[in-house]
């Protein structure tokens, strides 16, 4: 039998082990790291264990924690700041604020879950993206599931939750956003700037029971007031096509991030395959004056799971629903795998331009696909061979 002493020594050296950028990867456009920054075990061992050894003689483990992923991200203040979806072994998500002076290592949860404002009325809650607005409010916005009346027993429905606060303490739940031509909404997204003077907001239109239906991919719609958010219209920014890393569904992540030649958006795709659907993760980047309409779009994923992050509860999958930009312009991407850790890559405004406006699009098809590598063979083989002529 463990002490309560002897958890509590586990973890202080769990957190406080050093990350380090692993070496085994390069790709030029961001570092990954060699450990997950949050895993289940990061949660404050008084989350888990009574240590009171009157009430808990044999020391055990009276409310675990299965996985600890998805957070929404901020810089807040000189912190690296995550609401963290930790989801307990009942299956049930909450969210919790975990902080970082460095963002790669070191995370340390506040003592308590963030407590919501409650509507009574929902079951889970989860994936709550960070949006630091600009009418001087901090947003979440989440998924609310609530069992569908009359549907079977896994059958549930989902709406954007919306909650705002200014120092992730004290939170003030406003009404579900009305999507009126979608009956459901997941992975929504607040844009950082009103856009005509409106509220902006990345939605994803589905019209069945959780799955996306057939809707065409991340869609876009404005709002007068956030007090009563309604969108009229959603149209398209980035669309799922057929035989891509999108093909079965999309979802907004990251709160778009400005830059001189437009937003750039990380997001992730959704494919099928015989061993079931593969989450990754991609980029594109959106006009400034019109955030909804695609200006360059790489083919192909930013990131997609490597190595151990293949496997989790949900095999296949990396997600994200949150970065934090520093001042100088250095980009962290926290992602979960499998949805059982988070992670992080690290990167900059430069490099994420460079990616998203010089890297190839997708051309679809296979024949036009080999000849667009076959033509940037030959560029790159003339280019060497005039490099070592002159060196010869
Ligand atoms: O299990 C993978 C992901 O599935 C959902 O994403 P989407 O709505 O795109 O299918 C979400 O539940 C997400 O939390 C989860 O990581």
């Amino acid at each position: 039998m463990k002490t309560y002493k002897q958890l509590e020594t586990e973890y202080e050296r769990l957190i406080g082990e050093k990350n380090a950028v692993d070496a085994s990867f390069y790709n030029g456009v961001y570092d990954r790291y060699v450990h997950p920054v949050l895993t289940a075990a990061h949660v404050p061992p008084f989350w888990r264990f009574d240590p009171n050894p009157k009430t808990n003689p044999f020391m055990m483990e009276r409310l675990g924690v299965n996985a600890v992923f998805n957070a929404g991200a901020l810089y807040l203040d000189g912190m690296f700041t995550l609401v963290c979806r930790v989801e307990g072994n009942d299956r049930k998500s909450f969210f919790a604020v975990a902080q970082s002076r460095n963002g790669v290592d070191h995370f340390r949860f506040w003592d308590h879950p963030i407590l919501l404002p409650d509507t009574n009325d929902e079951t889970n809650q989860y994936d709550m993206r960070l949006t630091q607005h600009a009418d001087g409010w901090i947003y979440g916005v989440f998924c609310a599931e609530r069992h569908a009346e009359g549907g079977s027993l896994s059958d549930a429905v989902a709406a954007a939750a919306i909650v705002r606060t200014h120092d992730l303490v004290h939170w003030e739940r406003l009404p579900d956003l009305v999507t009126l031509r979608s009956p459901q909404q997941r992975n929504v997204l607040l844009h950082p700037e009103f856009v005509d003077g409106k509220y902006a907001f990345y939605t994803r239109p589905m019209d069945d029971f959780i799955d996306t239906g057939s809707g065409g991919g991340i869609g876009f719609g404005l709002c007068e007031d956030i007090t009563h958010a309604v969108i009229d219209e959603e149209r398209m920014t980035s669309i799922r096509r057929y035989h891509t890393i999108t093909e079965s569904k999309n979802g907004a992540g990251c709160v778009p991030i400005r830059t001189d030649r437009g937003w750039i958006h990380i997001a992730h795709g959704v494919r099928n395959t015989a061993a079931g659907l593969r989450y990754v993760i991609y980029a594109f980047a959106t006009d400034l004056s019109d955030p909804a309409r695609v200006i360059a779009e790489p083919g192909g994923y930013l990131i997609a799971p490597r190595g151990g992050e293949r496997v989790g509860d949900v095999s296949n999958v990396v997600f994200t629903n949150g970065c934090a930009v520093t001042p100088e312009g250095k980009v962290y991407i926290y992602y979960a795998s499998s949805d059982t850790r988070l992670h992080v890559a690290v990167t900059d405004i430069e490099r994420l331009v460079d990616y998203v406006f010089n890297t190839p699009s997708d051309p679809l098809r296979s024949a036009d696909c080999v000849r667009q590598r076959d033509d940037f063979i030959t560029r790159n083989l003339g280019f060497l061979a005039l490099q070592h002529g002159v060196k010869a």
